[in-house]
């Protein structure tokens, strides 16, 4: 299970962290508050910041780091049964770990969607509007396309059901960077039997590990780079990490060398 925490280190801000998260960093766009950026009510007055977002994370912008390649590294061993990810940056993509694999519980860039006829709309369209500062718009009916990222109240993708199956098998739950606070990803953590060990790899003690913690769990507190890079070497993958690291940075140079400091600090036309 994955979130926000295992993209900071590319330079993706979460959420929640005090000072440095997406929802403290949002006041000049005069949302009514933070969560609005997500929701359809507010997307349909004014799309404008949640296209921001969307430009910002704009497939090239940031490159994976390692724990992105520590996933892909367990997939190229087998020993990935999957990867649930809240994250819509898609950097579990572009570090080669392939969509059956996947499920993005929280939806995609990768994809969009008018609002009003439901047709798919083309990737080069959308991000193209995009990029240029304009909102999507359908070529067959003119509504707003929305790229496939599931908004407070919308349902979450059906792959997510996916859980039902794969949770009971599991022997190892890896949880990475996430707050844990949001539902019905949060619970997740739950389902693995309980003679399961369930390892964290986060800033703080969150969510069940905190107020249910089971006596197998594993708790490493601090950066989850840090405690990546640990667990890689005690595995004795280091070389294999390193290799596997040099290769993709080779297929992957970076587009544009962007971080979101422009979504954080907006010119003063747009504030
Ligand atoms: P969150 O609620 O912002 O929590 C992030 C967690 O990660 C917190 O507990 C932090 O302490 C922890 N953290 C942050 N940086 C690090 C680090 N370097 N090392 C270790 N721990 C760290 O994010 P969640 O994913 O839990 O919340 C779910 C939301 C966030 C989903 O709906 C996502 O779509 C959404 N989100 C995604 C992105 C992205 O795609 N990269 C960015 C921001 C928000």
């Amino acid at each position: 299970m994955a979130g926000a925490g295992i993209s900071t280190p590319s330079g993706i801000p979460d959420f929640r962290s005090p000072g440095s998260g997406l929802y403290s960093n949002l006041k000049q766009y005069n949302l009514p508050y933070p969560e609005a950026i997500f929701e359809l009510t507010f997307f349909f007055q004014n799309p404008k910041p949640f296209f921001t977002l969307a430009k910002e994370l704009y497939p090239g912008n940031f490159k994976p780091n390692m724990t992105h390649y520590f996933l892909r590294l367990l997939h190229d061993k087998g020993l990935l049964l999957r990867l649930y990810t809240q994250n819509i940056d898609g950097l579990e993509r572009v570090s080669g770990i392939p969509a059956s694999k996947l499920v993005e519980a929280h939806g995609t860039f990768a994809s969009a969607t008018c609002t009003v006829c439901l047709r798919a709309c083309p990737g080069e369209d959308f991000w193209a509007a995009v990029l240029a500062d304009r909102v999507p718009c359908c070529r067959v009916c003119t509504g707003i396309v929305k790229p496939d990222v599931v908004f407070f109240g919308e349902p979450l993708p059906e792959r997510f059901l996916l859980h039902v199956v794969d949770f009971p098998v599991a022997d190892l739950l890896l949880v990475l960077g996430t707050s844990l606070e949001v539902e019905p990803f949060a619970s997740l953590s739950e389902y693995v039997r309980h003679s399961v060990p369930r390892v964290l790899i986060n800033q703080a003690v969150v969510g069940t590990f905190a107020w249910q913690p089971r006596g197998r769990d594993v708790v490493q507190l601090g950066d989850v780079v840090h405690g990546v890079e640990k667990l890689v070497t005690l595995l004795g993958w280091t070389e294999e990490m390193q290799d596997l690291m040099r290769r993709e940075r080779e297929k992957h140079p970076l587009h544009q060398d962007s971080t979101i400091d422009s979504l954080i600090k907006p010119s003063s036309s747009e504030s």
